[in-house]
């Protein structure tokens, strides 16, 4: 007998996302202190970004200053994204838009109305936002006056700093994600846009001086602060949902050789459900210490971390899916890039042009493994094609983005048939933003397309791309007409 596939459920979180740093620009505007994002100058897929703790704007161009200028622009976005049919918006507020040092006494009323503002307008359409709490934004100042996440103090600062946003906006936010990409962290790359470490040596973003003792710490007060940010979530508002977002790099092994194997369980283990079992499982897996013994790793943690984190643990699990990456123990085989970290090429995918590999089943698979894993509702927050947009006579013939979106649509209606129970999806990006990796316009993720160059140059005019139609159908008919 043949079955139908199930469809999507009716209430399904279609959705877009974006991250503060990565749209808003006005980084010095009523108010707003410079945070980490704004010190890493533009680089490219061949130019590393610089970190720069003195901001010389004469010397470098940061992208994150001026970004999409969303800021002036907010209204005229969030107006495109009810055209697209948005359910859901993901979005960050920026710590030191309403803490300009991170620490201050006061928040900043003009950075908290700028907000109250968004949140206007997102329920005038009708758009549930889902808001990250802290993406890659700690405030400058917190990096000179302490070691970043190392430091301990820094778990009351974001406490203080997500108490005051979650109290503020309780009744017209209900789901947020207290870090993006925790798990970033397990890899050297976190030490900046994670961890707010730079250590001596540092220059640039792609070739960061590593200490995994600070690494470590940072990323245990993370979770600290996760847990503690949603035990006072739920008691300002206990209808509040958080989430996890686990910055998911699937892993194949290579070949069937069991050593290859083995090491593609290694690296799933310390990359992807370390920080996932913590966060939902609310314990740190048994390997870790065994980890942390072998390698040397020493950070500081109270006894009562561990009664948090089993307290503190999110309600769903959200991810990021770009890639997936393939593992072996054999030297000299060909490589891919990814967003914390390469792996050897597939030989069965293709890849984009800043090499990340294009895997739709792959998507299916990871979906199957997180339910099975943990048994609560998912969601996929950030999934999407960087790609170089042609602009001529204000259209842009995205078939790529179609097909890899349409693709990628077409595996999550299968694991919902498998059973799964995936509650949303919020692809990078609603509309184009500056790349996080290398600060360049040129990746464009956006359904909608903003006329702005690598440089800062441009219109900022908006335009809908291709693919702002087609989704558009797709929201409409509930993911039916892919
Ligand atoms: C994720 C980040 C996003 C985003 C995305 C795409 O890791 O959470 O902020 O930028 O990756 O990466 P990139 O911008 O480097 O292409």
């Amino acid at each position: 007998m043949e079955h139908e596939i199930r469809s999507f459920p009716e209430n399904f979180f279609w959705g877009g996302a974006t991250a503060a740093n990565q749209i808003e620009g006005a980084w010095l505007e009523d108010g707003k202190g410079p945070n980490i994002a704004d010190a890493m100058a533009a680089g490219s897929h061949t130019t590393p970004r610089k970190i720069t703790l003195d901001i010389d704007e004469n010397k470098y161009y940061y992208p994150s200053h001026k970004a999409i200028d969303f800021y002036h622009h907010y209204k005229e976005d969030i107006k495109l994204m009810a055209e697209l049919g948005l359910k859901m918006y993901r979005m960050s507020i920026s710590w030191a838009r309403i803490f300009p040092n991170g620490c201050d006494a006061e928040p900043n009323e003009e950075g908290l109305k700028f907000y109250d503002s968004v949140f206007e307008e997102l329920k005038k359409y009708g758009i549930e936002p889902l808001v990250t709490i802290y993406h890659n934004e700690l405030p400058l100042y917190l990096v000179n006056q302490t070691s970043g996440w190392a430091d301990r103090k820094v778990i009351d600062y974001y406490l203080n700093f997500a108490s005051t946003i979650m109290k503020r906006y309780k009744d017209v936010v209900k789901y947020w994600i207290p870090f993006n990409e925790i798990n970033d962290l397990t890899t050297s790359v976190g030490n900046w846009n994670h961890g707010g470490i730079k250590n001596p040596g540092t220059e640039d973003f792609s070739n960061q001086v590593d200490d995994p003792n600070k690494r470590f710490a940072a990323l245990h007060n993370q979770f600290v602060a996760s847990a503690k940010c949603v035990i006072e979530g739920k008691k300002i508002n206990p209808d509040f949902r958080f989430g996890t977002m686990i910055c998911h790099i699937t892993v194949y092994p290579l070949t069937p050789n069991p050593d290859d194997i083995l090491a593609t369980q290694k690296e799933d283990q310390l990359r992807n459900r370390f920080s996932g079992d913590v966060q939902i499982k609310g314990v740190y897996p048994y390997y870790m210490a065994r980890y942390f013994e072998k390698n040397d790793i020493h950070f500081e943690t109270e006894d009562a971390d561990f009664d948090l984190l089993k307290e503190g643990v999110c309600d769903f699990y959200s991810f990021s899916y770009y890639m997936t990456n393939c593992i072996t123990t054999q030297k000299n085989v060909e490589e891919v890039s990814g967003n914390i970290m390469g792996g050897a090429k597939n030989p069965y995918l293709k890849a984009t042009e800043w090499n990340w590999q294009i895997d739709p089943v792959g998507l299916r698979y990871t979906l199957n493994h997180i339910y099975d894993r943990y048994n609560v509702p998912v969601m996929i927050t950030e999934n999407g094609i960087g790609a170089r947009d042609r602009f001529e006579d204000g259209k842009i013939h995205d078939d790529y983005r179609i097909s890899y979106f349409r693709e990628h649509i077409e595996q999550m209606r299968l694991a919902i048939d498998d059973g799964v129970d995936l509650i949303g999806y919020t692809p990078w990006t609603a509309i184009d933003v500056i790349s996080c990796s290398t600060g360049e316009m040129a990746k464009r993720y956006g359904f909608i397309y903003v006329d702005a160059d690598d440089n800062g140059n441009g219109t900022y005019n908006r335009y809908r791309k291709d693919s702002f139609y087609w989704y558009q159908n797709v929201i409409k008919t509930n993911g039916e007409e892919l």
